[in-house]
């Protein structure tokens, strides 16, 4: 047998690559490209009066310089609104470059091309700009007043209302023995890739060919948006991914304007151009996302059970909606978690404000959904003076289940709402188990007798993963018995070399060290959508297996013809295809790719070596009657509906009673991902977003001043956690609930650590504390303020 790979712990084969310095980005590449610089708004919102280039072009070394005015055909068209929906009423996206006005700091206005960045960035100081001030709209509570619109065409900054119901959740909670409403809210934060967004871009007038290497989470969405704005067909494009250093949602947008303005301008000018975003410019110019307020009105019965569950919420989108309503519409779906509502309405408006665009961030709007649910379920038990577990276990789906629709609710994709599988009671035991819960009332109590504060949270999640609409794989084998597999997605750091590697390897039966992936190539792959939305793993992990099982039955065809037996009688071995109880009897699938090739060589089998080449025999196909030339296998992988991943995270916390420091004491999580392909990865992957999520927590919020300037806009004053500040080890139990609808049984895991974490910091510094916490994030000094607050009330 070859070594079974799936459910291994394989170390990632990227990372020696990786981690030893020898990743390439696309700011390594066309180290002979000229670069772009660009110049951005400084004011929040304001109309452009004039803009004077003059001085720039004096200036040595400047090749260009390019304002709206410049832009030609659909370049001088908004951006495209990627997701349209229904309910968004007004929506807006911005131009390539700012046309008439701006409405963010940090949006573009101008482009210059130099010889090298340096010179570029000192002819962007040389643009004049007058400007006159409009009225900023910054925050949630200015954008629902509407004293001042961020578009003026965009009544009460409303770009869209939506409600989604089922039951009658007024009754319900109306006629419900207990009833609580509350108040919470969460601030904006935004994703922190080590390398920010980056474009190279060539031209070739000769062969009229564009290619571009972008540092992107979609390429082919990259290679549409370019061939979109210049007028190209999508077959003059390529797009190559090269190593991407991070991305978590920020490098989805497709295009940003740098990503058209670079082959633009590489197209004018004939020469290779470069852009690569620096911190400051990421910090302004990219996405964040996480802003909300929520109002809670829930019933339920003596035991915790809800009865009824209305939300409210106001989601803050930024200056323009280029994601249409996807954030709030996954907060407004995913806030149910494992639990069975007998009724529920959500309404949300998703509202315009003079900040930075809100975009997908790991976990895009589950956080705050999650921290609704999770604090709703803490309120509960604390009302009821009942155990925080007990009430959770109360309204739990149970295993049997199975599929669970919520009403008549859709899911983001559009499609019902419903959870293909899962053990949310198991999930709990082996919580509990972890942190030793029940023991928990009796540690916290000493501590408090010995002047310490220590408290224990609990937050539970379900997180819809795997969304199509499709991915496609192609397993090729080569000559020498290699494997090349290729997928159009993309990668950031989630070891996909690694992981669909070991997919094929089981599916075809070659060794491991003999499969090589490639990812986000246009060339390769130019059908795709992209790497976001945890679905890797389930769309591109399914498309490759089967993929792979293609290229398995053609590859027994041949065999079976070559070693003249049943194809039922073969197996596949260590790359070897051998009838099975007389494996002497074999032929290798190198030999077969040489045989399904018409332009045959002459193949050494020894060597495995091709010593020369010939046309193969005219008077024999060289592959079966119906069969392609070639030995590989293609195919698609579109799913029904999303795959639901699930799990549950417990943190226990020391405040210091003086400076009211939040320390980590333990940090534990139960992580159903369906089948598990690399556990090693997914515990990785938990652990990057368990830090993310303590982030979000304790630290990140985007301060921005009453007049739109983003305060902390660098790593000196935004408090990223360092290692220092993330759980110094965190316990995992894995739960494996196969999804009954990919071929593997596979969920995604890319997103669930940074889900619960905010929730469950929030339940466990209240229980060390004693007093309710309804906003994250909160940093020493806020639960400083609170404790004074609270002593005062
Ligand atoms: N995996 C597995 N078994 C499973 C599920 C997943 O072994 N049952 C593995 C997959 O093979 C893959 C990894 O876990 O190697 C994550 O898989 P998946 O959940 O499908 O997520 P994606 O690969 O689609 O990655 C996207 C996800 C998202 S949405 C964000 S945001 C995010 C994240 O991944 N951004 C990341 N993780 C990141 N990790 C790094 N290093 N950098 C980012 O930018």
């Amino acid at each position: 047998m070859t070594t079974k790979m799936m459910g291994e712990p394989v170390a990632r084969v990227e990372d020696d690559r990786l981690v030893t310095g020898h990743g390439r980005y696309s700011d390594d590449l066309a180290p002979e490209a000229l670069e772009m610089a660009v110049l951005r708004s400084p004011h929040a919102h304001a109309r452009i009066v004039s803009i004077d280039v003059d001085a720039v072009l004096d200036v040595a070394g400047v090749h260009a310089v390019y304002t709206y005015e410049d832009l030609e055909g659909p370049l001088a068209e908004p951006l495209p609104l990627l997701i349209p929906h229904p309910n968004l009423t007004h929506g807006r996206t911005q131009y390539a470059l700012a046309k008439d006005e701006v409405n963010y700091v940090g949006e573009a206005i101008a482009i210059v091309v130099a010889d090298n960045r340096y010179l570029a960035e000192d002819a962007v100081g040389l643009i004049e700009v007058q400007y006159e001030f409009l009225a900023p709209v910054v925050g949630i509570d200015a954008a629902r007043a509407a004293d001042h619109l961020v578009h003026e065409d965009v009544p009460g900054n409303v770009a869209a209302t939506m409600e989604q119901s089922f039951g009658d959740p007024e009754a319900d909670i109306g006629g419900a023995p207990h009833r609580l409403t509350f108040d919470l809210e969460i601030e904006r934060s935004a994703s922190m890739p080590m390398e920010g967004r980056g474009t190279v871009a060539r031209w070739d007038e000769d062969l009229k060919r564009m290619s571009v290497w972008s540092s992107t989470q979609t390429s082919t969405g990259v290679r549409a948006a370019v061939a979109t704005k210049l007028s190209l067909d999508l077959s003059q494009v390529d797009v190559i991914t090269p190593d991407v250093g991070g991305g978590f949602g920020a490098k989805i947008v497709h295009p940003w304007p740098e990503e058209v303005l670079v082959p633009m301008a590489a197209k004018v000018l004939g020469r290779p151009v470069k852009f690569t975003e620096d911190r400051r410019e990421h910090f302004i110019s990219s996405a964040h996302e996480r802003g909300q307020q929520q109002h809670i009105d829930v019933g339920f019965d003596d035991d915790g059970r809800i009865l009824g569950l209305s939300v409210q919420f106001w989601h803050d989108n930024g200056a323009y909606t280029p994601y249409g309503l996807i954030v709030p519409i996954i907060t407004s779906t995913q806030l149910i978690g494992p639990y069975k509502l007998p009724s529920y309405r959500v309404v949300f408006q998703s509202l315009y404000t003079n900040t930075v665009i809100v975009t997908p961030y790991r976990g895009a709007g589950r956080p705050q959904g999650v921290f609704a649910m999770e604090r709703t379920m803490d309120a509960i038990a604390a009302y009821l003076g009942k155990d925080r577990t007990e009430v959770r276990e109360a309204n739990f789906i149970q295993p049997d289940e199975f599929p669970y629709a919520h009403g008549e609710l859709s899911f983001q994709d559009g499609r019902p709402l419903i959870y293909d599988s899962g053990n949310y009671p198991e999930m709990m035991r082996k919580a509990k188990a972890l942190v030793d819960w029940d023991e928990f009332e009796k540690i916290r109590d000493e501590a408090r007798a010995e002047g310490r504060k220590v408290g224990i949270g609990i937050a539970c999640y379900v997180e819809g993963t795997g969304v199509g609409p499709y991915e496609g794989g192609h397993v090729q084998i080569e000559t020498s018995g290699k494997v090349k597999v290729s997928t159009g997605l993309t990668t950031q750091g989630q070891g996909h070399e690694t992981a669909f590697a070991q997919i094929v390897a089981d599916e075809l039966g070659v060794r491991f060290e003999d499969i090589q992936v490639v990812t986000g190539d246009t060339r390769r792959s130019p059908y795709s959508v992209g790497t976001f939305a945890s679905r890797a793993a389930v769309m591109s992990g399914s498309a490759v297996a089967l993929a792979a099982r293609a290229a398995k039955a053609k590859a027994l065809r041949l065999a079976a013809d070559a070693l003249e037996v049943d194809v039922d009688d073969l197996e596949i071995v260590d790359g070897i295809v051998r009838v099975k109880g007389a494996p002497a009897s074999q032929i290798a699938l190198g030999t077969l790719a040489v045989l399904s090739n018409p332009l045959r060589y002459a193949f050494d089998e020894a060597s495995r070596a091709a010593t020369q080449f010939a046309v193969g025999d005219p008077t024999k196909p060289p592959v079966a009657e119906d069969d392609e030339p070639g030995l590989e296998g293609k195919d698609y992988y579109s799913p029904m509906r999303s795959t639901f991943a699930s799990g549950i995270h417990v943190v226990i916390v020391e405040t210091d009673p003086e400076t009211a420091e939040i320390s980590i004491l333990k940090y534990a999580v139960v992580h159903d991902c369906g089948t598990l392909i690399n556990p090693r990865i997914v515990e990785g992957q938990v652990h990057g977003g368990v830090a993310q999520g303590v982030g979000g927590a304790l630290y990140e919020r985007m301060a921005y001043d009453e007049t739109g300037q983003l305060q902390n806009a660098s790593f000196m004053d935004f408090l990223m956690p360092y290692v220092t500040e993330v759980p110094e080890s965190i316990e995992i139990d894995h739960l494996e609930t196969p999804s009954p609808l990919n071929p593997l049984g596979l969920k995604g895991a890319g997103e669930a650590g940074v889900i619960p974490t905010a929730a469950a910091f929030a339940a466990a510094i209240e229980d060390a504390e004693g007093f309710t916490i309804t906003s994250m994030p909160i940093s020493p000094s806020e639960l400083y303020a609170l404790r004074l607050e609270k002593a005062t009330d």
